[in-house]
């Protein structure tokens, strides 16, 4: 029984150290509580202070406004970037942030996006869900080292001038990393083994 309880904590590490390996990046002003976009490349983007408060007292509110040409449609964005530093080619990076998506009208397609180094994600698309969520809800952006810096994006694209899509983007809430959550539950875990056997 010994052994095969060294043996379960030895894979419980082993996973714990899987689960760890991804490293997670930090961006300069990512909460915007300078009150400022200080950090950040943009477009349209501004930063406010309310109605939508969600980690601190800042977020940053980007607006598809500008006339651009987007998956072959003419369409109109807004961004942030910022430069994010990847020393180790192939290596596991993630960004986490939260957002919130400000549909203003009854047209289909406008989205939320991430890009990294110009590679586009959409996160929410309005033509392929319905609603977008009613609160902060928190998405994570894993991407693979490229041994020097990476352009990490998020902006918003809207279709018609009329009302604009706006999405907004604050800092995530801290969370407990998945590897203490891990050997948590693992050493729970044991000890009930351990108490049902003996
Ligand atoms: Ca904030």
């Amino acid at each position: 029984m010994k052994k095969l309880l060294s043996f379960i904590g030895f894979l419980l590490i082993i996973g714990a150290a899987n689960q760890a390996s991804a490293a997670l990046v930090s961006l300069a002003n990512d909460g915007f509580e300078l009150g400022n976009l200080t950090g950040w490349n943009h477009d349209n983007a501004t930063v406010e202070t309310s109605p939508y408060q969600n980690i601190g007292t800042y977020y940053a509110q980007i607006t598809g406004a500008t006339q651009g040409t987007y998956d072959g449609y003419t369409g109109y964005g807004g961004y942030i970037s910022q430069s994010v530093s990847s020393t180790i080619n192939g290596g596991e990076y993630s960004y986490s942030f939260d957002w919130l998506f400000l549909f203003n009208e009854g047209t289909q397609w406008d989205y939320a996006y991430y890009k990294i180094d110009g590679v586009e994600t959409k996160f929410y698309e309005k033509g392929t869900e319905s609603d977008p969520p009613a609160g902060w809800t928190t998405q994570t952006i894993d991407f693979s080292g490229t041994g020097q810096d990476v352009v990490l994006e998020i902006g918003v694209v809207s279709y018609l001038s009329d009302n604009y899509s706006q999405l907004l983007i604050d800092a995530t809430p801290v969370p407990v990393p998945a590897s203490l959550l891990l050997l948590g539950t693992g050493l729970f875990t044991v000890a009930g083994i351990g108490r049902k056997k003996f």
